[in-house]
């Protein structure tokens, strides 16, 4: 049943012993909307804890600045920016069946909670501030760094298309709060491990072009992660540097997979449609984004796609 953030809130304060769920590989929302709620609802008493099936990444760290865990068995159970349950991984799903409240704001959101407080914008860290308005919680700087967080991200720093006026409102509220906006931007946005410039440094010697320079491809081999000691948290975005190029219309990545094959990631800039080019070997996805997989060699993969995205220019 979906219910409103006023809803969400009084369900909260009713309740105590509450445990926080984020969904596996974990990014900046569901990890600064686990943290920040966790904030808010000790800062009223409560006893909280987070968990999620995967490691805190050391980059999200700050998030969990003086936060204790503490063991209990939880009364109550909020997921946050969890669309769905196949999201929480198999361990976290088995010890915690019932979901008793989600925080969303995926349109895809399958409505596996008791209770779902589905938001309509860029992040679920605003529809996490709204709650946390509503319990009436004063924010603090630390609680203000873990709502900004997911705001930017979910953004790519307020820079793409989902990002609203007010996202921007509310995050201009968490900087008068004292969100360390200037720190975090550039933590999450400008600062790479020295493993993932090794690792960009290789895969941007894969580079080829095709159609005009239209068409830009780039592969990440399963050779050039080991060598770079880059781990999987490391290598969120490089299949958005082939579009960054001037005049590249189809920026694909071709990733090797542990078994043999590739995972394909293609990004189109503005008027090819990446889900159809996706779609004609199985996959699918958005309209600027879209991801399929191919289970053959190097070059006849890459072959074949170059051949696929000519007829979409
Ligand atoms: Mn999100």
């Amino acid at each position: 049943m979906k219910i409103s953030a006023k809803e969400a809130a009084m369900l909260l304060c009713a309740h105590d012993r509450i445990l926080i769920l984020s969904h596996k590989n974990p990014d900046g929302d569901t990890l600064g909307s686990a943290y920040g709620l966790l904030r808010a609802l000790r800062s009223l008493g409560k006893t909280v804890r987070t968990q999620c099936t995967d490691r805190l990444p050391q980059m999200f760290s700050y998030l969990a600045d003086g936060v204790q865990q503490e063991d209990f068995t939880p009364e109550f159970v909020v997921a946050v920016d969890v669309a769905s349950v196949s999201l929480l991984g198999d361990a976290v799903t088995e010890a915690y069946p019932n979901v008793d409240l989600c925080i969303d704001h995926h349109h895809t959101n399958e409505l596996y909670a008791q209770k779902t407080y589905l938001y309509d914008g860029a992040s679920a860290c605003e529809a996490v501030y709204e709650v946390i308005c509503e319990m009436g919680v004063s924010i603090t700087p630390d609680l203000a760094d873990c709502l900004y967080t997911g705001m930017a991200t979910d953004t790519g720093c307020f820079r793409f298309s989902n990002t609203t006026p007010k996202t921007m409102r509310l995050a201009a509220d968490l900087m008068e709060q004292g969100a360390r906006y200037a720190e975090l931007n550039r933590l999450l946005f400008e600062t790479k491990s020295k493993e993932r410039i090794a690792v960009e440094r290789m895969v941007l010697d894969t580079i080829s072009y095709a159609a005009d320079g239209k068409i830009a491809l780039i592969c990440i081999s399963q050779e050039m992660v080991k060598e770079s000691g880059a781990d999987e948290s490391e290598l969120g975005g490089i299949s958005g540097i082939p579009r960054t190029i001037e005049g590249v219309e189809i920026g694909i990545t071709m990733r090797e997979k542990e078994a043999g094959g590739y995972k394909i990631s293609v990004r189109t800039a503005a008027y090819a449609d990446a889900s159809k080019l996706c779609a004609a070997f199985g996959g699918g996805g958005h309209i600027r984004a879209a991801g399929c997989v191919i289970n053959a060699p190097y070059e006849q993969a890459k072959t074949m796609l170059l051949e696929e995205a000519a007829r979409f220019l």
